[in-house]
């Protein structure tokens, strides 16, 4: 979660600012506050990542119920591969980098003589992950720049344009945590941030099968119910609520009309929320639930919608064999 340093060095060619300074920590406050002062209460699926959450979600990367992670790596290793192998003189910028496992995919492509001319960028809202990532990087790349920032580019995104090329890298589909309007904002910005040839490669997750896509989202390890439920904690300690995990259920289902997997936590009773950030106590009824995740599934005419609604081009979309995850080339 955020800290209020504001800057962090580790040897070597790398550095991490933070930019989720105290100001930031109160706008986090007031929007977690206010999902849960709605008439339909929600979390924002960002909370999900702190130090937890995020070791988690790399637990769930690797299930065999979880497949988009090893789809979309699969992508990486075969067809976006020759872009990649070219890559000179430029910056590559990966916005909620998470793990290193998917940018060292990409890197392994690039002659390893080449390496020293690419800044590395990851951007994430957890600080933890980008230390971790940026530690295991500098071993496998000794002479990759890296320079880290601790933000979140749900709000703004500060990439001012330097002069060198850009490659951005937006995985994971977590593009389908946003509705399909606030989407195309976020598309929009980052669009707004490329001049002419910079590239955009963005993971997307496919329609397929409701059995398949709920089993993700239902693992029969629980490690999904447990992430859910760390969105309590994380809360905890931001709001000073008095969340008990236990007293929630897990929730995990598709929308079909929205073309999305929602995920809840659901009282199992009646529960009294206090915090000393709210001036009343949130009252949840039992069986009332609390919305924290939303994953679009899209068709390929959606992200063509999606795409051209923000001022991009399609180059070419990278597909697995069964059409499950695509990767998306882009260009303004
Ligand atoms: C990282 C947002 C793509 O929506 O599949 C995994 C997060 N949530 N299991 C997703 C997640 C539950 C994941 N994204």
């Amino acid at each position: 979660m955020p800290h209020s340093t504001t800057s962090l060095s580790l040897p070597q060619k790398i550095t991490i600012k933070n930019q989720l300074k105290a100001i930031e920590e109160t706008t986090l406050k007031s929007e977690l506050r206010a999902g849960l002062l709605a008439q339909d209460k929600y979390i924002s699926s960002k909370f999900f990542y702190d130090r937890a959450g995020s070791a988690l979600f790399e637990m769930i990367t690797e299930l065999p119920e979880y497949y988009p992670t090893r789809t979309e790596k699969s992508i990486l290793q075969n067809g976006a591969q020759s872009f990649f192998s070219k890559m000179r003189n430029l910056e590559l910028i990966e916005l909620g980098s998470g793990d290193s496992s998917k940018i060292s995919m990409v890197l392994n492509a690039v002659p390893p003589l080449f390496l020293d001319s690419i800044t590395y960028r990851p951007i994430d809202f957890s600080a933890s992950a980008i230390q971790k990532s940026a530690r295991d990087l500098s071993k496998r790349f000794p002479t990759l720049t890296i320079d880290g920032l601790v933000a979140d580019f749900t709000s703004k995104l500060h990439l001012e344009h330097n002069g060198h090329s850009r490659v951005l890298c937006f995985f994971g589909s977590t593009l389908g945590n946003f509705t399909p309007h606030q989407a195309t904002t976020l598309l929009s910005n980052i669009s707004s941030t490329m001049h002419q040839g910079d590239q955009l490669f963005l993971g997307i997750d496919m329609e397929k099968p409701i059995p398949i896509l709920e089993a993700a989202y239902n693992d029969s390890q629980r490690i999904t119910e447990a992430f859910n439920k760390n969105i309590l904690r994380v809360t905890n300690n931001l709001l000073k609520t008095n969340f008990i995990p236990i007293h929630f259920e897990h929730l995990a289902y598709y929308n079909e009309a929205e073309h999305r997997i929602e995920m809840h936590l659901k009282a199992r009773k009646k529960l009294t929320i206090e915090s000393p950030y709210l001036d009343a106590n949130i009252i949840l009824n039992k069986g009332e639930s609390i919305h924290t995740e939303n994953s679009y599934k899209f068709s390929e005419e959606r992200i063509k919608q999606i795409t051209t609604d923000s001022n991009l081009q399609i180059k070419e979309i990278f597909y697995d064999i069964h059409k499950w995850f695509g990767l998306v080339q882009l260009e303004k």
